[in-house]
């Protein structure tokens, strides 16, 4: 038997305070600039639903020790966690003095330096997330609660008239039933043939326990950012300042009438394949597109521009910072998949459109011998 949807839906972030100064690109960028419905797909305590048994049956306990050892990892089509770059410290500017999107707390432009680290090339895959799950049985909090969001035209019509609520400011967000990693798209959806795509539906926590368990974990939204610039000095994105040098697509955003036509001109309407598109200078595949990113940062828009090492970020928070926008963005709405955007969600937050990558001040012993 179904049960309604009693999923306490988040109240859209309010972006539209006061914005001055943000005069950049603002020739494109339509009446909804600041309501992309990017920080609002939300969780609120207490959402869990009444009945989330229908995705008990799935959790298999699968504890298979054999999968870490190095001579698996190296016989596997899909290692068994993502390969890292080495990134060489240094200063940057973080940040920008034109903000597209003020509210978000985009500036001020500040120097920032940081130290060695590594970084995944790639986000974490949908066969990386089952390696994980494989071996520890973590259930992830969209299979708790019972649902997560999905963009409304992914979805197939039948999960679609199941639905009786959508989230105020961005109606295209469904909170979908059954809806989880496995089930990016609602019970009726799997991820056969995507298994080298991004995992998705995965909040903060299920970011952190995931680096945790790969030895790794997640970078702080400064050292992200550090990476996504290349080395480039003030550019928009992780190759410079043109969307599309050489006619190419670089990235994975959308093109055509948000939010009702996706041409898919890039390859994709939806995810792509975690190492698609050309890598920045750092070897960085999809650091901005395809999947936003959790970072490590409590969320706050207030910085000051006094130089620092190593920040990272605000002591307490409710939300986390999430970086490098998605396949769902595009300029006319969310032009935030450039290097100094940023948006945010609770920690318990997840979405068809939100994954992750893992940072380590070292690397982990098992990747030294592939790495
Ligand atoms: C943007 O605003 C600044 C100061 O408000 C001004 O100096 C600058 O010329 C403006 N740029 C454009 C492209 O309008
Ligand atoms: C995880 O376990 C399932 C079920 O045993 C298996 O089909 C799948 O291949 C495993 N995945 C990986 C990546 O090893
Ligand atoms: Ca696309
Ligand atoms: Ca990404």
């Amino acid at each position: 038997m179904l049960h309604v949807i009693m999923l306490a839906l988040a109240i859209l972030n309010n972006h539209a305070s006061a914005e001055t100064g943000d005069n950049i690109s603002r020739d494109q960028i339509t009446e909804n600039q600041d309501s992309c419905g990017c920080g609002a797909i939300k969780r609120r305590a207490g959402d869990q639903l009444e009945d989330s048994t229908i995705l008990q049956e799935d959790t298999s306990l699968n504890i298979n020790s054999e999968k870490y050892s190095s001579a698996a990892n190296a016989q596997s089509i899909y290692p068994r966690t993502n390969q890292m770059v080495f990134i060489k410290g240094g200063k940057f500017m973080m940040g920008t003095d034109e903000p597209v999107f003020v509210a978000d707390g985009e500036g001020p432009s500040r120097e920032v330096t940081i130290s060695d680290f590594y970084l995944d090339i790639h986000e974490v895959s949908n066969a990386e997330f089952e390696l994980f799950v494989n071996a520890t049985g973590y259930r992830t909090e969209a299979e708790s609660f019972g649902d997560s969001f999905v963009f409304e035209s992914l979805l197939s019509e039948e999960t679609k008239a199941g639905i009786t609520q959508a989230v105020a400011g961005a109606p295209w967000w469904l909170p979908v039933k059954g809806c989880n990693w496995k089930h990016p798209e609602g019970q009726d959806s799997n991820i056969k043939g995507r298994k080298d795509h991004p995992v998705v539906h995965v909040s903060w926590n299920d970011a952190v326990a995931y680096c945790s368990w790969a030895g790794k974990r997640l970078p702080t939204e400064a050292e992200w950012e550090y990476a996504c610039r290349g080395g480039l000095k003030g550019r928009l994105f992780p190759w410079g300042n043109k969307l599309n040098p050489k006619d190419k697509h670089w990235v994975n955003i959308w093109q055509g009438e948000f939010p009702d036509t996706n041409t898919g001109e890039d390859g994709y309407v939806s995810t792509c394949p975690v190492t698609e598109f050309p890598t920045n200078a750092f070897h960085l595949h999809n650091i901005v597109g395809n999947v936003w990113e959790w970072t490590a940062d409590w969320w706050n828009i207030k910085h000051s521009s006094v130089p620092t090492t190593n920040p990272m970020g605000p002591e307490s928070g409710k939300d986390r910072v999430k970086k490098g926008g998605s396949y769902l963005c595009h300029k006319s709405y969310c032009y935030r998949y450039r290097c100094a955007a940023r948006s945010q969600n609770t920690p318990d937050s997840s979405a068809g459109n939100l994954g992750f990558r893992c940072a380590g001040t070292n690397i982990p012993e098992y990747l030294k011998e592939h790495p």
